[in-house]
């Protein structure tokens, strides 16, 4: 069969069902392939849009997701998307053609090397010299970008081996010998790590994505019940821990919740769980967490002590290591008074710092609207977000309570993001609810992927909360540059509602408190793409907001006045 027939064959094998991409000169022969197998391909409007949909699939189903571009720009393209499931760990397979074997090196017709582009962002990378090679390197791609902490896996395939005649066999038993996850903890520092936990006063949780990406919620859950420990996440942690439960501190960090940062500030042990102490985290790194013995649980032996010393350094699946530290607990004799007083003084910053916004008259308020999509939804949609204000306001103002309900870009901060996001999210998981909430700013970076879900019929409702401005920048010029607004005003806006209705899909503007709901439920009902224009209170503000450089516990705007 040809190069192209078994690329196909390939990603059967490797139970791929959907894929999201673009075609051109390099991949006519893969997309020739395509046209003929049951594989279900969706024609994105730029390959940006393809990454970020393989992503958001990813995220929601636990799958990997898999995007197809042409070689050249088409392959360009996809970088920023590539760039942002790495900074995630999101599993994703990226398939770029390539020019002509013989003509790698000579500047081509649509040219460019992708495998070097993308060097720093990719888990790994292949580029296939012998058409041969084929059904191997998929097998190893996928088993690479879904094991160990996942990542974005990139295979380069010139036009050439695509159209090779070769002798399919299936592929044989993986053999990667530099390749080899730690899986299972250390016995020991599982001993140590739950010895620590019993002899705390005051210890708290600080769970991360990879607590999702194992599927470790119920041995978290089932450790911080056991020995009453407080629970904050990180923003790719956001649903691995129930927020409806007293012992939550939702998220920590940079504008995380006043009660986490307290915690952990105060904290006499901080355990943390498949997160990787990320600047936006951590603050002033030599005052985070300063009273604390630190634990750290992660799959990725790198991440020990790369920002923040490590007492008790365990590499390990977290379910793995989480189900053995509590097995070590049970054993144990434990004391279930010792964290009373502790999980008292965290329920009572809860009541006294809580989440809050002044409500202004006339105006429609962003947290309101949030707090309306929870109601409505009954915290069980699949919420995806662009990056900036409206994000950290879908962190804190939606209750979390499910894993693989959250879809945002946290790492890499990708303006552009949430809407082809949602789009994969909603194909991986039809039977959801799937909100994307977009910055007026954010939803114009990928705008056009409204004709791939109208075109496909994928009814995604993107919530802008639309501020007239690049919001969260304004945010930071308005508390510490002066007020000196350059370049954050958007002039110049579309009619994001006519805009959609001129794509196909069901616009409304909204500019009226009364009405934020009705909209919502008319686009929930409505089953097709659907756009919601909030007008919402411009120069309205994330808090509490802990200034860059400073400690975590020296915030603004984090007090009820
Ligand atoms: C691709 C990209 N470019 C620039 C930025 C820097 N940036 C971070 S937040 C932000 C403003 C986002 O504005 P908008 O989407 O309107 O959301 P808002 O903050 O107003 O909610 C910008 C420009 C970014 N994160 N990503």
């Amino acid at each position: 069969m040809k190069g192209s027939e078994a690329i196909i064959e390939s990603l059967k094998a490797a139970g791929v069902e959907v894929v999201f991409g673009l075609p051109g000169g390099m991949v006519i022969p893969l997309y020739d392939a395509l046209y003929d197998s049951d594989l279900k391909h969706f024609l994105v409007r730029h390959e940006q849009g393809a990454a970020h949909m393989a992503d958001g699939y990813a995220r929601a189903t636990g799958k990997v997701g898999v995007c197809i571009a042409t070689s050249g720009p088409g392959a360009t393209n996809l970088v920023t998307g590539i760039a942002n499931a790495y900074m995630d760990s999101t599993p994703m397979v990226a398939i770029t053609g390539q020019a002509r074997s013989d003509l790698i090196g000579t500047d081509a017709f649509q040219e460019a090397d992708i495998t070097g582009i993308t060097e720093p962002i990719v888990k790994h990378s292949y580029l296939i010299k012998n058409p041969k090679d084929i059904p191997r390197i998929f097998k190893e791609a996928f088993y690479i970008a879904s094991t160990g902490r996942p990542g974005p896996v990139l295979i380069d395939i010139p036009a050439d081996m695509q159209l090779a005649d070769i002798d399919y066999k299936p592929a044989g038993k993986i053999n990667l010998p530099g390749y080899k996850p730690t899986l299972k903890g250390h016995k020991k520092q599982i001993i140590s790590a739950a010895k620590a936990i019993a002899a705390a006063e005051k210890p708290v949780f600080y769970a991360g994505g990879g607590i999702i990406t194992a599927g470790a919620e119920k041995e978290l859950l089932a450790i911080a019940k056991l020995m009453k420990i407080p629970v904050t996440t990180t923003l790719m942690g956001l649903g691995c821990f129930p927020e409806d439960n007293d012992l939550s501190l939702g998220m920590l960090g940079m504008h995380g919740t006043g009660y986490a940062n307290y915690a952990v500030t105060h904290s006499d042990l901080l355990i943390g769980v498949g997160a990787r102490f990320d600047d936006r985290v951590t603050g002033k790194l030599a005052t985070f967490a300063r009273h604390a013995k630190k634990i750290h649980i992660d799959m990725d032996p790198a991440e020990i002590s790369k920002n923040v010393a490590i007492d008790i350094p365990i590499v390990g699946d977290a379910k793995d290591v989480l189900a053995g530290i509590l097995a070590e607990l049970k054993k144990m004799k434990r004391e279930p008074k010792k964290t009373a007083a502790w999980t008292d003084q965290v329920i009572a910053w809860k009541k006294k710092h809580p989440l809050h916004y002044k409500d202004e008259k006339g105006s429609i308020m962003p947290q309101y609207v949030i707090e309306e999509i929870n109601r409505i939804t009954k915290s069980e949609a699949i919420l995806c977000t662009d990056v900036g204000q409206h994000q950290m306001w879908s962190a804190l103002f939606y209750k979390h309570i499910k894993p693989r309900h959250w879809v945002s870009s946290g790492g890499l901060g990708t303006m552009g993001f949430g809407f082809p996001a949602a789009i994969g999210a909603k194909v991986g998981c039809p039977d959801k609810t799937v909100i994307d909430v977009a910055g007026d700013g954010s939803f114009q970076m990928n705008i056009q992927e409204l004709a791939t879900a109208v075109c496909y019929n994928i009814p995604v409702v993107v919530c802008i909360l639309n501020n007239g401005f690049l919001g969260m920048v304004r945010q930071w010029q308005e508390l510490f540059w002066n007020k000196r607004y350059s370049e954050t005003v958007i002039a110049c806006q579309p009619d994001f509602a006519a805009v959609a209705e001129a794509y196909g899909a069901l616009g409304i503007t909204i500019d009226n408190k009364k009405d934020v709901g009705d909209a919502i439920r008319t686009a929930i009902k409505s089953k097709r793409p659907a756009v919601l224009d909030f007008r919402v209170k411009q120069e309205e503000n994330v808090f509490p907001m802990v200034p860059a450089g400073k400690s975590i516990d020296e915030m603004i705007g984090g007090h009820k006045t």
